[in-house]
């Protein structure tokens, strides 16, 4: 399958490398960037051409699918041209930057009347989520009650800012919760907490977010973007009977001195290394199958109305409105 990469920036060009090396029957034969010198580094690596516009990549009669990894705001009209050539994309999180962008792509994939758009909320594919939600499956812990939720990062590049922990942080977390209880986040409040001196003061971080489902269920989440000490992902689910945690990979642990030390990833790159490639093997294996699978435009619309009500919330809460889900979607969101 031949893939354009549209944004060839941190992840963009890991997915180019991984398309390249890891993943079976994908090669990337088209890149674009803004940056033309990057692009062109990057197409070197996978012997792409380096195309003058987004949109040339689009419309290159070789490519046959598009991985879309530039900034968050630059996807929806990118996912949206995607559609209307009939090319199925991999548009990486966030979906769109609005809940109003973001279910035009919804609407125009409706219209198309089949799927072309798997969003990259690559947690799906990670094995320890997978395990969480095996065990959900299976009834092990009764009924889920309570979530919670950790997400640090040691910190943020310099284009990092505002309500971005919520927008382009807290969404995988909303995608990870909506797909482990299969059900809606009806309701966000962002809960009010000190804030760290060492991050700038736009990011108020850490953010403590709590998340209602339609059933009830209630999620806390902290996110806190400047904490220094590695990337930390966390997840537990309180059931009527027992509860069920994520499993992080870990590299074992180091006993010396009196102490005991465990190392931790320091970035999503060493965290989610295997869960991106898995990710993008189930894509290219569907796509090539004549399907699309996975994260849908669904639930990328989704994902960014919880951020949204989140960034409204302050300290208020704030109910989520969704659209009505359209057929094509029914019974596969979050699921
Ligand atoms: P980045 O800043 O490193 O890279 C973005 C690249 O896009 C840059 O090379 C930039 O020059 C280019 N660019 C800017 N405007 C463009 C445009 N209009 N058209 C084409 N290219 C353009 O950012 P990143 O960390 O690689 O993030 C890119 C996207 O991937 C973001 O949406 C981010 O949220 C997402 N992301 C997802 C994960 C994940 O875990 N799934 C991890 C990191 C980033
Ligand atoms: C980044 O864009 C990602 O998606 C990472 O997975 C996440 O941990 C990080 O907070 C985001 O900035």
């Amino acid at each position: 399958m031949n893939v354009g990469v549209i944004g060839t920036g941190a992840i963009g060009t890991d997915h180019v490398r991984r398309l390249t090396a890891r993943v079976a029957g994908a090669r990337v034969t088209a890149v674009f960037d803004v940056d033309t010198a990057r692009a062109a580094t990057v197409a070197a690596i996978a012997g792409a051409t380096a195309h003058r516009e987004a949109h040339d990549v689009i419309d290159d009669p070789a490519v046959e699918a598009v991985l879309v990894a530039s900034p968050g705001d630059t996807h929806a009209d990118l996912v949206l041209a995607c559609v209307a050539a009939g090319k199925p994309v991999l548009c990486e999180k966030p979906l769109a930057s609005t809940s109003g962008a973001a279910l035009k792509v919804v609407e125009a994939e409706a219209t198309y009347g089949r799927r072309l758009v798997q969003v990259g909320f690559m947690r799906r594919y990670d094995v320890g989520y997978l395990g969480v939600k095996a065990a959900l499956g299976a009834g092990r812990i009764g009924d889920p009650l309570l979530v919670h939720c950790v997400h640090r990062n040691v910190g943020v590049p310099a284009g990092f800012t505002g309500d971005m922990s919520l927008t382009d942080s807290l969404v995988h977390e909303v995608d990870a919760c909506r797909w482990l209880l299969d059900q809606e986040i009806v309701a966000a409040t962002v809960v009010e907490v000190p804030h760290s001196p060492l991050a700038s003061p736009e990011l108020r971080d850490p953010r403590l977010v709590l998340l209602e489902t339609e059933r009830g269920i209630v999620v806390d989440a902290e996110v806190f973007v400047n904490a220094r000490y590695g990337y930390d992902v966390r997840c537990e689910v309180v059931g009527t009977t027992g509860t069920v945690a994520l499993e992080a990979p870990t590299t074992g642990a180091v006993a010396l001195d009196g102490g005991r030390v465990q190392a931790l990833p320091m970035d999503w790159q060493a965290r989610f290394g295997q869960a991106y490639v898995d990710e993008l093997q189930a894509w290219v294996d569907a796509v090539r199958r004549g399907v699309t699978e996975g994260p849908s435009a669904w639930d990328g619309y989704a994902a960014t109305a919880v951020a949204e009500a989140a960034v409204a919330s302050r300290g208020a809460r704030t109910s989520v409105d969704l659209a009505e889900r359209p057929a094509l979607y029914s019974g596969e969101s979050s699921s």
